[in-house]
């Protein structure tokens, strides 16, 4: 339950920061380079999924094989693109209701984490500047499997001394919520209930767990529960 949590444990793209769109352009850019058709239906194949394994899947697509060090030099070259792109970003860019949600939750006296797969997180944080409200950051420099593995969550909530059922995880990819699922936390997706069956509740945004009028720990919306 969203009132039990004493902790909350966020992933970062799609939850806090509209990232994809860079990572889609930086993965079309070498798709185009290798002759790989791909669209940004193929990018929902990407999200919440590590470097190395949008790769292996891009190849994939293309039905393309590759030795592993290509696939890593490959990999590196469509980073330095996104980190190109992503140093551009500001505060502006993070998603609605993000902030002051994690600033409410801080001021009821919660620990808050971030649980992301990505090696890029420090640098997003702090593009933002929102690295400062983040007790722990868990990331993928830090863990060594990607999700739907719990390491992240998991890591997360020792990170912050909290029991994993005192913990709930922020989260918009079906591979996320699986992972805090099998860390034993409670999860709500952010998105669409059709994309997250297993999530606990589904909200379209943070935004919809601002305290309403009366106060408390949202949601001021109606979130939809599992079917
Ligand atoms: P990087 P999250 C994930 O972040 C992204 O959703 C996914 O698309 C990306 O491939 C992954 O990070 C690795 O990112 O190349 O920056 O290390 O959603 O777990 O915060
Ligand atoms: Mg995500």
């Amino acid at each position: 339950m969203l009132s039990d949590m004493r902790a909350a444990l966020f992933d970062l793209d799609g939850v806090i920061v509209d990232t994809a769109k860079y990572h889609f352009r930086a993965w079309k850019r070498l798709a185009d380079e290798l002759g790989i058709r791909f669209d940004e239906g193929d990018n929902e194949m990407l999200k919440g999924v590590g470097r190395l394994r949008c790769m292996a899947i891009l190849l994939e697509l293309g039905g393309l094989e590759m030795a592993p060090a290509d696939m890593e030099s490959h990999a590196a070259r469509k980073n330095d693109w996104y980190v190109e792109l992503v140093s551009a970003m500001g505060k502006d860019e993070i998603l609605p209701g993000a902030e002051e949600y994690i600033r409410y939750l801080r001021s009821r006296g919660l620990r808050v984490a971030l649980g992301s797969a990505s090696r890029n997180a420090p640098l997003i944080l702090e593009r933002l500047g929102i690295a400062g409200l983040f007790d722990a950051v868990v990331d993928g420099t830090t863990v060594a499997k990607s999700k739907p593995d719990p390491e992240v969550f998991l890591a997360g909530a020792a990170a912050l001394g909290v029991e994993s059922a005192a913990c709930t995880v922020f989260e918009d990819a079906a591979a996320g919520i699986e992972a805090a699922r099998r860390a034993g936390m409670f999860s709500v997706g952010i998105g669409r209930r059709e994309d997250l069956p297993e999530a606990d509740i589904v909200v379209r945004g943070l935004y919809e767990l601002l305290p309403g009028e009366a106060g408390g720990l949202g949601p001021r919306g109606t979130p939809c529960p599992r079917p």
